[in-house]
This record gives structure tokens, C-alpha cells and sequence, in this order.
């Protein structure tokens, strides 16, 4: 997956440009960027700031969108009339999803956005929105309207998104009980996300919100999984904000293993695999990727959700955690405390032409027969492992494939085991493509 963020440039890392390449790296997608505007700033003041001239800013969009397939756009610091004006002639005619992160101030005191071409921005930036995500106080200078016991943060959304933008999410409503929440407007439905208020301050956590947000968003998550999605990612960056200079902390978004962002990019790749909702079971598809000498499926990593069929496309439901997956992960469990190099596995539907297929490529390949299993196993709900363990009990080398027929009321399915993710993403290519 690509992403683009057009925005300012931060010499300290901890917001504009850099910030946001540093949050797509963690989805595992590819950023790019696209600078609008060069500012001198660190965690404690914010100094200069000087515009790109239109010429570069356009050269650079064009640059980007001529090569590259791009999945989703983030633009935040936009600052003048003629950035605005210039990126609205490049962008109005793509049917990407664009997230509009329409910054004003920095935590440090710095203008982002000329007053005067605020009217621009409502006029041009907003009608881009897929999703437009102010702060409170962002929202209320957008809709020129304060919060009081009559303007409701409702009707400022309303208002903002009058103005062109599809869903409003306006993020930091303080609540009750220390809790902090992002009221939504979507098309015609609203609610509130609400979670627990973290009081730091911190350079950052805006940016990494509506990064999050575009990459659920370009995921087809709806726009309520991309709120939260964003919501904890946020909360997690300002978690873990560490103190780099002698200012505020910056943002940090959480720490991932290489484990995490191997087997991030392999379930990327593999959403990509071209007709790849034919092989997706009627109960989903997980992707499992072992710690070494894993103890049990807490060691294993796997999405708390799926890989789920919607229409002739997947999508990732859920995230990535240790202990996420039930049957794939012990399924691996079983393979790996005989045959220790295999740390990855995936499931798939059973058909008769992918085995024939797997037949034909030099696949090892076992079985097991579901309906021979005793009934204290079946009692006992551990199925996966005593089909698994008779399926490798003859093998002296692993097997790249283990399939079972089903049994009553249950169905078929495949499972591929790899040494790495990679390993068996390839094994998956040869037998679907
Ligand atoms: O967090 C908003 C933001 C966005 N873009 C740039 C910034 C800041 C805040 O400082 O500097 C370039």
C-alpha cells in the first residue's frame, strides 16, 4: 500500500512530513510526500516558516501521482492561499480517500495557516475530505462558532461538513470521569468513541491520528473501525512519547517487533494476491508468524480479527497480537515443536483444485481424517492439535501443506507452513495463481 502526506516539514521529526512517514512505515505501507511548506522548529519554539513556491509544490504532486499507485492522501500544514488553491487543481479530480488533518497552530505556538487563507481552505481543502479530523479547537475556528450551552459540538459538525467534507470526526471532547472522547458524523449517522483521557503534553499526537486514520480508511475499514483504529494509535504514540530534545516529549508509536512488521507485510502483500477472495474460507483466514521456541499460542502472532471475504476483495479485520489466533496458531504449534524452522502458517479454503494444484507443484503434502477422532479429543476441543500431530507423525521432514476433509458440520481446509512469512506467501503464489 502507498500513502501520500502532503504537508509541512518538521525538523524535529516529531510532527508534518516526517512524522507521518514514520506512522505509514509502522502499517507497513510505503509514504510519500509531498512538501507544501519548510518550517525551523524544535520541541521547544517554533521559529520560521517559508512557503514552497507553486512551481515545486505542483512538480512534486505531479512526480508522485504519475508513478505511483496511490492508495490514500493525508494533508495536514497547507499555510497559504496559493498551496491550497494549487493543491485543489491537482486533487479534485482523484477518487482516492483523502483524510484532511486541518492544522492551525502548533503545541509550541506557531502558526500553521495564514488567517486569510482560512476562507481558502474552507472553500477548496474541505470539499476534499473523506474524512475531516479537527481538534476542538480547529473545529471551532473552522465553523466560526464556539461550543457553548447552545452550539452543540454536534451542530459544528454539521456545520463542517455543510461546507463539503463527507464524515467529520472532530477528536479531544473532554467528558466525565477523565475520559476523552472523538465525536463522529458520518454521512447521516453520529456517535461518540470515548477512552481514557492521557494527560501529557506532547508534539505529535494530531499527526499520528489522521496517519492512522488514512490508513484504515485506504484498508476499506468503515469509518468507525478507522476511528478507532486511529483513537488507539494515537493514545499508544503519546504512551510511549519519548524526550528526545529539551522541550515537550515527541510521539512515539508503539514499539514492533521485526516479528510484527515481517508478518505485516506479508499479510499486505498477500490481500494483494490477485483473486485471492476465492481461496478465503467461510471461517475467514488467519496469518500466523511464531516467536522462536514459542510455549504455547500466546507466543504466536496473529490477527485478533481475520482476513475476511468482502465481495471480490479482502480486507484486514482486527490487528496483529500474540495470541490472536486460535486454530492456525496451534495448528503451528504442533508442526513447530517437531520441525523448529517453521514459524509461519495460513490457512485456506479447501477446493479441489488448489490441492490438485499443490499436487503438481513439489509440495510435501499430509492429511487427516476429522471423522476418525476420538470422541475424548472432541470432548476436549483440542481437534486442531490431535489431527495435526497424526498429520506429521510418519514425516521426517516438514510438510508444506496439511488439509482435512471436513467432518460433520465442519469444514475443509488447508493450511500452509513456511519458515517465514515470505516463505509462505510464495508457497501460497504457487498453488492460487
Ligand atoms: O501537529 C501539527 C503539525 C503539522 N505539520 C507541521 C507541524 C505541526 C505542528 O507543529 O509543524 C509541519
Amino acid at each position: 500500500m502507498n500513502l501520500l502526506s502532503i504537508g509541512g516539514s518538521d525538523p524535529s521529526s516529531g510532527a508534518g512530513i516526517q512524522s507521518d512517514v514514520k506512522s505509514f512505515s509502522e502499517f507497513g505501507a510505503y509514504g510519500l510526500t509531498v512538501i507544501t511548506a519548510i518550517t525551523g522548529q524544535n520541541t521547544s519554539s517554533f521559529g520560521m516558516i517559508e512557503a514552497v513556491s507553486k512551481r515545486i509544490l505542483k512538480n512534486q504532486l505531479e512526480s508522485v501521482l504519475t508513478d505511483f499507485k496511490i492508495d490514500g492522501i493525508k494533508i495536514g500544514m497547507v499555510f497559504n492561499s496559493e498551496i491550497i488553491k494549487t493543491l485543489y487543481q491537482q486533487l479534485k479530480k482523484l477518487k482516492i480517500p483523502i483524510v484532511v488533518d486541518p492544522v492551525i497552530k502548533s503545541t509550541t505556538g506557531g502558526a500553521l495557516i495564514e488567517k486569510k487563507a482560512i476562507k481558502d481552505f474552507q472553500k477548496y481543502i474541505i470539499p476534499l475530505a473523506t474524512v475531516i479530523t479537527p481538534n476542538k479547537f480547529e473545529a471551532e475556528i473552522l465553523s466560526k462558532l464556539k461550543i457553548n450551552s447552545e452550539t452543540t459540538i454536534e451542530k459544528i459538525a454539521k456545520k463542517i461538513q455543510k461546507m463539503g467534507a463527507q464524515n467529520v470526526v472532530i477528536t479531544g471532547i473532554e467528558g466525565k470521569n477523565n475520559k476523552i472522547a472523538d465525536f463522529v458524523l458520518e454521512k447521516s449517522t453520529k456517535y461518540q468513541i470515548s477512552g481514557d483521557k492521557i494527560t501529557s503534553t506532547n508534539h505529535g499526537s494530531g499527526c499520528n491520528y489522521s496517519a492512522a486514520m488514512i490508513f484504515a480508511i485506504s484498508n476499506k475499514k468503515t469509518i468507525r473501525e478507522s476511528v478507532k483504529f486511529a483513537k488507539e494509535f494515537a493514545q499508544n504514540s503519546i504512551k510511549n512519547s519519548i524526550k528526545v530534545g529539551n522541550g515537550i516529549k515527541i510521539t512515539n508509536s508503539q514499539k514492533k517487533d521485526m516479528i510484527n512488521s515481517e508478518l505485516s507485510q506479508s499479510i499486505n502483500e498477500f490481500v494483494k494476491i490477485k483473486n485471492i477472495y476465492k481461496n478465503i474460507p467461510e471461517c475467514q483466514t488467519n496469518f500466523v508468524y511464531s516467536k522462536p521456541k514459542p510455549k504455547s499460542t500466546k507466543d504466536i502472532l496473529g490477527l485478533s480479527g481475520r482476513i475476511v471475504k468482502a465481495g471480490n476483495e479482502v480486507i484486514v479485520a482486527g490487528n496483529l497480537t500474540y495470541g490472536g489466533s486460535k486454530h492456525v496458531a496451534t495448528a503451528l504449534l504442533v508442526v513447530n515443536k517437531k520441525f523448529p524452522e517453521i514459524y509461519s502458517a495460513i490457512n485456506l479454503k479447501y477446493q479441489n483444485s488448489t490441492i490438485s494444484k499443490i499436487k503438481k507443484s513439489k509440495f510435501t503434502i499430509s492429511s487427516y481424517d476429522r471423522t476418525l477422532e476420538p470422541n475424548d479429543v472432541k470432548n476436549q476441543g483440542s481437534t486442531v492439535a490431535w489431527g495435526i500431530k497424526n498429520a506429521i507423525k510418519k514425516f521426517k521432514t516438514p510438510p508444506d501443506v496439511i488439509f482435512h476433509k471436513g467432518g460433520f458440520g465442519k469444514e475443509p481446509m488447508i493450511i500452509i507452513f513456511g519458515e517465514t512469512p515470505k516463505n509462505t506467501i510464495k508457497k501460497v503464489l504457487k498453488i492460487t495463481g
